[in-house]
């Protein structure tokens, strides 16, 4: 009699468990089943009406329909969850035969290429390479330089005034100065950095723009010494055949000026649209530090003399890589950057 019903139950639970669509419903199954008020518990609970004699039995059947019962549950449950993590991996299959994206790695920019370029050339000839404010005194920016207040290079038209005597830097022989002062000498130095103009902005101005400037200090040091060395940077910055050329110019900071060409890279000097027909492009200006200039910043000039000149960065990466309008370096369009 008992035998019956749980075949009963096993059939009816086995062909339900068959049918199942999801889990959910297997759930369903166990719970209207094996659970405390299920189908199999109930029979459990009524064994008190079974003769004792015949329980040992009885109890064997019923959890002989349970554990089968259970088996298949479990053999649906998880023919369930192999079939879920199935489709999910094929949800989620990469065509690995498909183009990569491509990573736009950047580059450094023309300034700063032309830079490294500048500072390596003069570290190879055993320079310092020493930064200094852009925010400066008037004192270090125009008096220390020899630029005396009445000067046109103070006019308000081309200095950015802050207040008082602070001021943006026109230029980084002020970072110079500062290393005069500290009494360290001999001194052999580049300083490049940020200086700022009130200019309008066209094909060659900014009111910020960049410049490298050197200064060399010490006993005996000569107008000799300054060709030198500049021919020996033209040479590295623009190749082995490079002349230079020094025309006659005026400083305040410096006494004799002069401002130096070199032959075009491009024709060798035979005249050409770049050199504008010349075969000489202007380069940079330099000269013997003034004998005040030194005093001021307290070296004796009975016993020390030295040469400087500065450079415009711009200028140079202008130059070096043919570009034909300042602004394009400041855009930041990485069509044009991308080209160097
Ligand atoms: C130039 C041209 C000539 C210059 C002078 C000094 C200092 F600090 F020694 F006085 N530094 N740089 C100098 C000389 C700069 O730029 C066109």
């Amino acid at each position: 009699m008992i035998k019956e019903t749980l075949d009963g139950i096993r059939e009816k639970a086995l062909e339900a468990i068959a049918q199942a669509a999801d889990p959910d419903k297997l759930n369903e199954i166990r719970v209207s089943v094996l659970g405390k008020k299920g189908e199999l518990t109930g029979i459990l609970k009524s064994m008190k009406d079974v003769a004792p004699e015949d329980r040992p039995k009885v109890g064997q059947l019923v959890n002989d329909t349970r554990a089968e019962i259970e088996a298949m549950l479990d053999e649906r449950k998880q023919k369930f969850e192999a079939a879920l993590l199935n489709a999910r991996l094929a949800g989620e299959v990469i065509d690995v035969t498909l183009p990569a994206k491509r990573m736009n790695v950047g580059h450094r920019h023309p300034n700063t290429i032309a830079l490294e370029e500048l500072e390596n050339i003069f570290i190879g000839m055993g320079y310092e390479v020493v930064e200094g404010p852009e925010i400066e005194k008037d004192y270090y920016n125009f008096e220390a330089l020899n630029i005396p207040a009445d000067h046109p290079a103070k006019d308000e038209q081309d200095t950015f005034y802050i207040h008082g005597d602070l001021l943006l830097r026109t230029q980084t022989s002020s970072a110079q100065v500062h290393e005069m002062e500290k009494g360290r000498l001999p001194i052999k130095m580049i300083s490049p950095g940020r200086v700022f103009r009130a200019d309008e902005v066209d094909a060659t101005h900014s009111p910020s723009f960049h410049q490298v400037e050197g200064l060399v200090i010490d006993k005996g040091i000569t107008f000799a010494d300054l060709k030198g060395t500049l021919d020996e940077f033209s040479r590295k910055l623009f190749g082995e055949g490079t002349k230079t050329k020094f025309r006659p110019h005026h400083f305040p900071f410096t006494e004799p000026s002069a401002e130096m060409d070199v032959s075009c890279f491009k024709c060798g000097g035979k005249g050409c649209r770049f050199c504008k027909g010349s075969g000489w492009i202007e380069i940079l200006g330099c000269g013997m530090v003034h004998p005040h200039v030194l005093e001021m910043s307290g070296i004796d000039p009975n016993e020390y003399t030295g040469f400087a000149f500065g450079v415009g960065l711009e200028r140079i990466a202008l130059l070096k890589y043919e570009i034909d309008d300042m602004r394009l370096l400041y855009e930041n369009d990485s069509r044009f950057l991308a080209q160097f």
